[in-house]
């Protein structure tokens, strides 16, 4: 008998619905369901693949444990909890709580047991050395929102249904499928700009597979985006164009003054935009009925991250385009994520600093570059032991070499993962979860970054495996081991010890049930309410639509006095200051920027074999003037060098990258672990950030800037090629 399932793909933040036909207890069939309202029947080849992950003969089935021989061997789930437990307690009883750190990797995202677990396990922890992938990524935005809205959760949207205009700032969702910003069925919401008569411009140092969809594309160059967005604002108040109203936003006179000395002419040679360019966009930006402006990691992973996601907003709250239809929108999830980050005091910014470099927290969380330092550095407070949690920071994390070198001097490692990558190949001791369907799914934080506002809760397709963990079960047992888990909340914590003590343990449905009745579309506790529950959402199969975003969330989200947006902060215009003694550095060397594949996500779906069907896509793509001069043909052997290593790849010519540009895929160098990830060690392509540099920073978030890196690309001698 077969029966299909209907499920949220979890692995990226499109949300796709797909319904997979089960026989037999095997996958029969997945398909992108078209009874889902927010993904209307799309998928992507991931999501196709998503069973080989559960099936992959790599996929650890028990604990590892390194014996004395310094080889990893299985061991018992109570041999491997006992083990851990014993060691973070000996560790931080020897050099107190800050001596244990801990990583949470970009799949807890997706993953809403681990999510909410990691939250209550990190304090559990007591220590001040926590670190997550956003400070690889999304922290920018963070603190852009943080100081315009005042709230780190407060991240509005681009109303991709209805706008008449798109800029887009260094974002591929083409392949990415979105990133803050989820919208399922991408493609069809992204052509339905054009086919509407509306206006989608593609900012980015290349062609990207986005940039066929859009009805222009502007080359930049790498880290130029300030100067750019500057520049745009300049013109708006240079030709009158500026419209906010006073009730929302202030400092409006601020942005004037620092935008002042960016002028289109005065920044062309910085962004490689013509002024003319520069000025008909803002123009056009500024006269359609409505525009929104929207960036991601492009814009983000740069040395002025901050103060470019700060720009971009900017740009739409002076156009009149914050909260507002076709504009910035704040979207109304149903678990408000907002209420629970002020409750756990996860909001805030600089209330500490890490303890070597002096860089400052985000929403509690220090930037994981300079985690080396803080491993490598001795003192009270050093770090001698790591948790790491969903995540590969040796291959996502800038200067892998450095990375690796640290993280073999700890006194203990763990991992908590699936595979025996190349950070967990380094652990005393690696704690598999099980697969994500045989777990349910709630995609709780990219509901609140949506594009429409919905709902939806899928049931696990699979049974767990006897003796197997739920990532939210090993960091419960974890947390027992060290004396209980607690969220850092008083009455929670209160609340969670009384249930558990009557027979009524914490678990992540639990919380979801209490999480959606308070949000703002629950039930609340009284009885037959109308309204969510868990209950009654895991009835809707397909997901339940709550229909389109609407204005009026600025009231809701800005916590500044009076829900005023601040478009001055301090921090950003010292940043402005900075910026304007660079506009004339010389750029001779080549300019490296990373990219991603439909095929492909960060470091870790190498390994499912029909993902890595096909031709090669990890060739270093060069602009054939840049190759000329370097004697460089498609298929040759390069070494590419910057300040901190050099690796080998293929080369293949391309216009369409900006010349001066450079580009490599993120996430491979997989030859290190050939043995126990068989299929991505079979690729030779090179790991990007061997050659990314952890000294570049976003100076305001800490955030690696790992675009943009100055290096040297020269014919190889010898052709063979290695990772
Ligand atoms: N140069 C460069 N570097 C980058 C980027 C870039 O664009 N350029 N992008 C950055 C970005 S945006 C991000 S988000 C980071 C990602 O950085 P990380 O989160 O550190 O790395 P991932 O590659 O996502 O690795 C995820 C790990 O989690 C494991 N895993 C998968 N599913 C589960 C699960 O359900 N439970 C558990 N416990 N483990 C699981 C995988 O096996 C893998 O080891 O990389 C960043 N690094
Ligand atoms: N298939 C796939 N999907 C993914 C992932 C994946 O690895 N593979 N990763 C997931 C994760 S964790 C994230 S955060 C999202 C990321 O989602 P996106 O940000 O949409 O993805 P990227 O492909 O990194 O797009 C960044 C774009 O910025 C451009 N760029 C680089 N430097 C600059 C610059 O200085 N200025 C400008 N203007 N542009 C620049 C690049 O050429 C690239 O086109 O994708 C998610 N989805
Ligand atoms: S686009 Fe993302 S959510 Fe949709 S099927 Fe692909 S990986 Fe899954
Ligand atoms: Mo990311």
């Amino acid at each position: 008998m077969s029966q299909t399932h209907f499920r949220t793909c979890h692995l990226c933040e499109a949300m796709c619905g797909l319904a997979i036909t089960v026989h037999e207890g095997q996958i029969r069939e997945i398909r992108g369901d078209p009874d889902d309202p927010f993904s209307r029947g799309h998928i992507c080849p991931k999501g196709a693949a998503i069973g080989e992950l559960r099936d992959d003969p790599d996929r650890l089935e028990t604990p590892l444990i390194r014996g004395r021989d310094g080889r990893l061997r299985p061991a018992t789930w109570e041999e491997a909890l006992d083990l851990v437990a014993r060691r973070i307690g000996q560790i931080q009883v020897e050099h107190g709580h800050d001596a244990v750190a801990i990583y949470l990797g970009n799949p807890t995202v997706h993953n809403h047991g681990a999510l909410l677990f990691s939250q209550a396990f990190t304090r559990t922890l007591r220590t001040r050395n926590r670190y997550d992938a956003n400070s690889l990524d999304a922290n920018p935005r963070l603190l852009a929102c943080t100081l315009l809205y005042g709230d780190p959760t407060a991240l509005p949207v681009p109303d991709i249904d209805r706008t008449d205009y798109l800029l887009m700032i260094g974002a591929n969702p083409a392949a990415s499928n979105g990133s803050l910003l989820s919208m399922g069925d991408v493609k069809g919401r992204l052509k339905g700009i054009k086919a509407r008569g509306g206006r989608f411009v593609v900012v980015d140092p290349r062609r990207t597979e986005t940039a066929d969809w859009a009805t222009e594309h502007v080359f930049i160059r790498p880290g130029s985006d300030t100067a750019f967005l500057m520049a745009l604002i300049h013109v708006l108040f240079d030709e009158k164009r500026v419209r906010v109203d006073v009730a929302v936003a202030e400092g409006v006179e601020h942005v004037r003054a620092a935008a002042a000395p960016y002028t289109p002419e005065a920044v062309a040679t910085l962004t490689g935009i013509s002024a003319e360019t520069t000025r008909r966009i803002a123009t056009e930006f500024a006269s359609s009925a409505s525009a929104v402006a929207y960036g991601r990691v492009g814009a983000c992973l740069q040395e002025y991250g901050t103060v470019t996601s700060w720009a971009i907003d900017v740009l739409n709250v002076l156009t009149g385009n914050f909260d507002r239809e076709g504009g910035l929108l704040f979207p109304e999830a149903p678990i408000d994520l907002g209420v629970l980050a002020r409750r756990l005091s996860v909001a805030g910014y600089g209330r500490w600093r890490s303890r070597v470099r002096g860089l400052p927290e985000l929403t509690g969380l220090l930037p994981v570059a300079t985690l080396p330092d803080e491993i490598e550095t001795p003192g009270a407070g050093q770090v001698r032991g790591l948790v790491v949690v969903a995540g590969n920071p040796v291959r996502s994390a800038p200067n892998s070499a450095r990375f690796e070198k640290a993280f073999s001097s700890l006194d203990f490692l763990v991992c908590i993962d699936p595979y025996v990558g190349e950070t967990a190949r380094l652990a005393h001791v690696v704690l598999p979860p099980t697969d994500a369907l045989e777990r349910p799914h709630m995609a709780i934080l990219l509901q609140s970054l949506a594009v429409r506002n919905i709902a939806r809760y899928s049931e696990a397709v699979f049974p767990k495996k006897p003796g197997s963990k739920h990532d939210w079960e090993i960091l419960a047992e974890l947390g027992d081991r060290l004396g209980g888990l607690r969220f850092g909340h008083k009455a929670v914590d209160r609340i969670v010890a009384l249930a558990t003590r009557a027979g009524v343990p914490l678990t992540p449905e639990r919380l979801l049930d209490v999480l959606l009745r308070l949000g703002p579309y629950g039930a609340g506790f009284i009885p037959f309410r109308k309204g969510l529950t868990l209950e009654r959402l895991k009835a809707d199969k397909h997901g339940k639509d709550l229909g389109p975003l609407r204005p009026g969330g600025r009231l809701r989200r800005v916590r500044h006095p009076n829900h005023r947006v601040q478009l001055a902060p301090p921090e950003i215009l010292a940043e402005l200051e900075r910026l304007l003694g660079t506009l004339e550095t010389p750029r001779d060397a080549l300019s490296l920027i990373g990219r991603r594949h439909v095929r492909s996500n960060n470091s870790w779906l190498h390994n499912v074999p029909s993902l890595m069907k096909g031709k090669d896509r990890t060739a270093l793509w060069i602009h054939p003037n840049d190759a000329a001069a370097r004697g460089i043909a498609t298929g040759d052997t390069v070494e590419i060098t910057s300040a901190v290593g050099t690796v080998t790849s293929r080369a293949e010519l391309t216009d369409s990258i900006m010349a001066g540009v450079v580009s490599l895929p993120h996430g491979y160098g997989h030859a290190i672990v050939k043995d126990t990830l068989r299929v991505a060690g079979r690729s030779d392509a090179p790991n990007l950030n061997a050659l990314t540099d952890a000294r570049r920073l976003d100076h305001l978030s800490g955030t690696a800037a790992l675009n943009g890196i100055a290096v040297t690309v020269t014919r190889s001698a010898s052709e063979s090629v290695t990772a």
